[in-house]
């Protein structure tokens, strides 16, 4: 734990205890993103869902509030908070298996297929709350947040275009080697840290979605946008399992109708919300270059998949190829 988690776990703990008895009707409930962003979003349909629904209330955490997404995570798991939102990118640390996100064109891009996917996942709905509850976690479910994208300083239309190039990831040891075999040299960095990398050229690139993109202006500190296919950004929503285990069933169903309604609902919110940023983007900085990488392009990209693929293997043994089968047998039946 660092300093600055332990001094944000003591201010919580202590409004914790300074707060009534009717604290235990307020269910806390922080993630990784602005109260407007794709988060904030589902967890105000969440939010909302409760509320109309039961005596209880929910409040909410945006970014920022109470750190980083590590610092999140570490409150949720000793209790502070009762629920977070947070990305495989950051869990991935903590659950190796969790990693299976950033195996390169896995996962299609967008759309329903992917939809139906999350929906309907073995690995997902069944496999990783077994491994999430490892860590005291109930996992309630996971969902899609848009295709990545690389923003850069310099444009990119091939592995050896990011040779030499710091690039910002999340803190997850697989997405490091991802992104060590797309030619780059990969810099895990918190959020909170990457414009200010990008404006002083520590860095020269970072991928995300892209609405992302756009609500935290990566565009005014980097000139090109690459799509180049290799991944959707996936983020899950989790509770303190002895909060979750202590519910009455009927308290327990409730959660779980809210979490369903927010899920269906973040799907349709997030139609065509790629077009728009992107359209919002060349709005405000119109010399942004947009590449799409064509097939032949993107294969240089795509044969890295098996190394990578490989070392996750090499980081997870059993259980990890248990999961990565499952993945590719769930993606195939929701293929047409
Ligand atoms: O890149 C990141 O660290 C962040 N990206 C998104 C889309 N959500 C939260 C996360 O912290």
């Amino acid at each position: 734990m660092t300093f600055k988690t332990f001094l944000i776990g003591l201010a919580g703990a202590t409004a914790l205890m300074t707060t009534s008895a009717s604290a235990q009707d307020t269910w806390r409930y922080a993630f990784e993103e602005a109260i407007d962003e794709v988060q904030g979003v589902f967890a105000t349909q969440f939010k909302e869902y409760i509320e109309e629904n039961s005596d209880y209330t929910v409040e909410l955490f945006p970014f920022g509030t109470l750190g980083e997404s590590d610092d999140i995570m570490e409150q949720t798991q000793s209790g502070i908070l009762q629920f977070v939102n947070q990305s495989p990118g950051f869990t991935g640390a903590l659950i190796p298996e969790a990693q299976v996100f950033f195996v390169p064109y896995l996962l299609p891009q967008e759309g329903e297929q992917l939809n139906e996917f999350f929906r309907t996942s073995v690995a997902i709905n069944e496999m990783f709350p077994e491994l999430y509850a490892e860590h005291g976690l109930e996992l309630l479910t996971m969902y899609p947040e848009g295709e990545v994208v690389m923003t850069t300083k310099e444009p990119v239309r091939s592995p050896e275009d990011l040779n030499e190039q710091n690039f910002r990831v999340m803190t997850n040891p697989l997405l490091v080697e991802s992104y060590r075999a797309f030619g780059a040299v990969p810099t895990p960095l918190p959020w909170g840290e990457v414009y200010g990398a990008l404006q002083t050229n520590m860095i020269q690139g970072q991928e995300n979605p892209m609405f992302f993109v756009e609500s935290t202006r990566m565009y005014e500190v980097t000139d090109h946008i690459t799509f180049t296919g290799h991944n959707n950004f996936t983020t899950a929503l989790m509770a303190n399992q002895d909060f979750f285990n202590g519910l009455s069933e009927d308290d327990q169903q409730l959660v779980r109708d809210a979490v369903d309604e927010a899920f269906e609902y973040i799907l349709d919110y997030q139609e065509g919300l790629t077009e728009r940023a992107l359209e919002t983007i060349m709005e405000n900085k119109p010399d942004m270059t947009v590449t799409r990488l064509d097939d032949d392009e993107r294969e240089a990209f795509m044969e890295t998949a098996d190394s990578v693929e490989a070392e996750f293997i090499e980081m997870t043994g059993e259980s990890g190829q248990e999961i990565l089968d499952q993945m590719k047998a769930d993606l195939e039946a929701v293929s047409d």
